[in-house]
């Protein structure tokens, strides 16, 4: 199996022929209240908590083509996301804004559904890392996190975090925790694809098995929860 560059498949994982909403369950019912517009929070240790709203509009636009893998062994080819470099976001408006700390390296992302991950800094100034708003040359769509989502192809699927709400810049990664009653096993801190980081201590011939048989599952709900939401007339469905 090829991906678009030509190379094989990373470690452990397999091409699945669509794009479909995948997720943690806990997180499947929720939605956000306004998929329409952005707007999310810059907190953390910075020196001042800033919102942002229209200032995204302001900066540089830039389109790719990249592969999505999910930690649970599902990968997506060649997915065309827009947006704004990570690293244009934290120049242009973190730094001269909200002034985080010196050492507040700690990246946290907060979703609207209640999900929530953390990136190291260093990992999301990849020119490759993108705060996505379009996919295949329209809006996000509810289901591939609207209003606004992380795209880090390096990173696990899990890391590329949906419905961003907040982003926190911290000095001591104690001021997160991994979303209850999920276990912090689960959560490697870097999630690097090449490096088959699926989780922390966990061997992968007992991750790889375990994570494609919950798959099943965990796709059957997220569609679930997607159809209900939709039939219901969900905002931005
Ligand atoms: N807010 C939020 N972001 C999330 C998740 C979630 O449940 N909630 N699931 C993660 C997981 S495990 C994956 S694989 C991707 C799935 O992205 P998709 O729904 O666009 O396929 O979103 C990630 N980001
Ligand atoms: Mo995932």
């Amino acid at each position: 199996m090829m991906n678009a560059e030509n190379k094989p498949l990373p470690p452990g994982q397999f091409e699945f022929p669509s794009f479909d909403r995948f997720g943690l369950g806990l997180f499947a019912k929720r939605f956000p209240a306004n998929p329409d517009s952005i707007a999310f929070t810059i907190g953390g240790d910075v020196g001042q908590s800033i919102k942002v709203g229209k200032e995204f509009a302001a900066l540089p636009r830039v389109e790719q083509m990249s592969d999505f893998h999910c930690v649970t062994t599902w990968s997506v080819l060649s997915v065309r996301w827009s947006g704004v470099r990570f690293s244009d976001f934290y120049q242009q408006v973190v730094v001269p804004l909200a002034k985080p700390q010196g050492g507040a390296n700690f990246v946290v992302f907060r979703g609207e559904d209640g999900f929530s991950v953390s990136m190291p800094l260093d990992d999301l100034m990849a020119s490759d890392v993108l705060l996505a708003d379009s996919l295949d040359g329209h809006g996000l769509g509810i289901e591939h996190g609207a209003p606004l989502r992380l795209v880090a192809p390096a990173h696990y699927g899990y890391k590329n975090a949906k419905h961003i709400s907040a982003i926190e810049f911290w000095c001591n990664p104690r001021n997160y925790r991994f979303p209850f009653p999920y276990p912090k096993l689960m959560d490697h801190p870097r999630g690097r694809v090449a490096l088959e980081e699926r989780a922390r201590f966990l061997p992968l011939w007992l991750i790889r098995p375990l994570y494609r048989a919950l798959m099943p599952l965990a796709r059957y709900k997220m569609r679930k929860s997607l159809e209900t939401y939709r039939a219901k007339g969900g905002r931005g469905a």
